[in-house]
């Protein structure tokens, strides 16, 4: 499924997001920086060493990533050749600003792109999979936050790389919604 908004291409498609051609991919990281399981475990097994050597660059001079920042790294034996790594909030009910936290993590990570001069960028779904953010809110959230990106710093392509065809589906559903 692909919309437009301004002359910027949003695209939803399901697959392995460390396969993704975009000039960046973004990992739903933890704040430690040092890899984990989920997206995380597999763009750093995909990437190899030189992405956690960046990673670990970045914490010796600037500490542990919040939740909702954002910092870009190589991309390693990626095709992509930079990462942006994000920390989505943990869900704990929702009335811990896990939707505002949400919301800046897509945002910073566009923001980062933008600061690089990067043109295309894959997401997963952040938050959804060991975060347990409910998909359905997330995926409004997630949409949301890059269209009013977009509609004020148009990119060329921002695509959502959905692990599950389920997951496609309910990105596809809030995208219609809107
Ligand atoms: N390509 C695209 N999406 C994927 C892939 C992949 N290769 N692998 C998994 N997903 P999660 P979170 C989907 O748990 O909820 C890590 O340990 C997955 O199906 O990766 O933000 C970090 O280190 C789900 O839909 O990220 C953190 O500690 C989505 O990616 C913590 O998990 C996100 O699931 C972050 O949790």
């Amino acid at each position: 499924m692909k919309i437009n908004i301004g002359t910027s291409r949003v695209v939803l498609v399901q697959g392995d997001i460390t396969q993704a051609d975009t000039e960046a991919i973004v990992n739903a990281a933890n704040t430690s920086l040092m890899g984990g399981g989920g997206v995380d475990g597999a763009i750093h097994r995909a990437g190899g060493p030189k992405i956690l050597a960046a990673c670990k660059a970045i914490v010796s001079r600037q500490g542990r990533c919040p939740t909702g920042e954002a910092v870009v790294t190589t991309g390693g034996d990626l095709k992509a050749k930079y990462v942006i790594h994000t920390v989505g909030p943990v869900w704990s009910g929702g009335d811990r600003g896990e939707r505002e936290l949400l919301a800046k993590a897509y945002r910073n990570s566009l923001v980062a792109a933008r600061q690089k001069g990067i043109r295309s960028v894959a997401f997963p779904s952040i938050s959804t999979g060991a975060y347990r953010f409910p998909i359905e809110e997330a995926a409004r959230i997630a949409l949301g936050t890059v269209r009013e990106f977009l509609e004020e710093h148009p990119l060329a392509e921002v695509r959502f790389v959905l692990f599950s065809e389920t997951d496609l589906h309910v990105y596809a559903a809030a995208l219609r919604e809107r």
